[in-house]
């Protein structure tokens, strides 16, 4: 196998060496860029192309963690005649980012595979947060990475405030390189932009609303996702529907996440999405202390809603992130298991099994 042009998107001779063990003599080996639920989009020496995981491969998986993450390097049969491809395996990670699910099921729930630094972003404004950023490293140096620490929004706190949040990092002996910018005034941008090294791949991880997406569309240069402008702050909110391994153009490629797990543990711990802060502030007084804001008797959120004190369109705006949230913390087989059509889907998958 001979793969050579694959080394600007990570490839090297360790992942050489477990195509070996994987990948039989009519298989090549491909990136994941995205998943989308049954289908990945993929990417090798020639360019982007789709790809369905194998009916077989599906079925003995057993848990979300077998099948391909984001950053995956994966053993891939492409049919000549659409180019689409049939995954077959994947290779053994490098390193992994993951963290601990919620629920019984699902023990970790995958961020991203094969990545070499994870760039651990706060925003200086209301989200800094030491004790989530030692936990964030914590995950960081047990799946294998390297961590960045990135402060943004300097534009919105005195230098005073963010040399106070530096020197806390420092004092709690943090030796991670931080970096901060401002996506406003573009202060420390360029120096972000600098330590970035072509055929690395680095995952930003951090809070919804810190800014992630905003520093990735300006190092692609471009608007990769749709941003919506809504916020009492006046800072905006935008939503990263899912995650995406994207190459700028010096060759280093980055990864965006959807900042859910925060969301998932709104009120759990201080300092998280100040856009909600209303919603999580009044949960105290739903009669349950487990109420979900939908249809429980009692529920203070609701009544606020009702009153005209919290905006109809801001409680389905939370409502809405909730649900993304419960739904990106769900294993790749639990989603199967939601569709409509997921008896039908196995039935098949059973069939294959049959035919093989
Ligand atoms: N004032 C200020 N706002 C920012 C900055 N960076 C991002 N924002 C705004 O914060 C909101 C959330 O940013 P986004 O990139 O979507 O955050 P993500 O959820 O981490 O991807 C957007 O409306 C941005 O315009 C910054 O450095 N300063
Ligand atoms: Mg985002
Ligand atoms: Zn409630």
């Amino acid at each position: 196998m001979k793969q050579s042009n694959l080394d600007a998107l990570g490839w090297d001779s360790w992942f050489e060496e477990q195509a070996g063990y994987c990948c039989d003599s009519t298989a090549s080996v491909a990136r994941v860029a995205a998943v989308d639920r049954d289908q990945v989009l993929l990417l090798n020496e020639i360019g982007p192309f789709r790809a369905k995981l194998s009916g077989k491969y599906l079925y003995e998986s057993v848990s979300s963690a077998e099948l391909p993450g984001v950053g995956d390097w994966v053993c891939v049969v492409k049919s000549e005649a659409d180019q689409f491809g049939q995954v077959h395996g994947i290779l053994k990670r490098k390193t992994h980012l993951r963290r601990k699910a919620v629920g019984e099921t699902v023990k970790y729930q995958m961020i991203a595979a094969n990545v070499d630094f994870v760039i651990i972003v706060q925003s200086c404004h209301y989200d800094f947060n030491l004790k989530r950023l030692e936990r964030y490293l914590v995950m960081v140096r047990e799946g294998g990475a390297m961590p960045y620490i990135l402060l943004t929004k300097t534009d919105l706190v005195s230098s005073e405030e963010l040399a106070a949040q530096l020197a806390e990092i420092l004092a709690a002996g943090i030796t991670a390189p931080v970096f901060t910018l401002s996506n406003v005034t573009r202060e420390g941008i360029a120096d972000l932009k600098g330590v970035l090294a072509p055929g690395k791949t680095y995952c930003f991880v951090g809070s919804s609303g810190v800014g992630k997406s905003t520093i990735i569309n300006s190092l692609v240069g471009h608007d990769v996702h749709e941003t919506k402008a809504v916020s009492s702050t006046g800072e905006g909110r935008h939503t990263t529907v899912r995650r995406e391994l994207m190459i700028l153009e010096n060759g280093a490629m980055v990864i965006d996440n959807p900042g859910m797990r925060e969301f998932a543990v709104l009120g759990a711990e201080g300092g998280i999405d100040e856009s909600y802060s209303d919603i999580v502030g009044l949960a105290s007084q739903c009669r349950f202390s487990d109420c979900l804001h939908t249809n429980e008797p009692g529920c203070a959120v609701r009544k606020a809603v009702a009153a005209g004190e919290i905006d109809a369109s801001h409680y389905e705006n939370f409502l809405k992130l909730r649900k993304e949230s419960e739904f990106n913390q769900m294993s790749y087989v639990e989603k199967r298991k939601k569709d409509k059509d997921f008896g039908k889907f196995i039935k098949s998958a059973k069939k294959d099994l049959e035919d093989d």
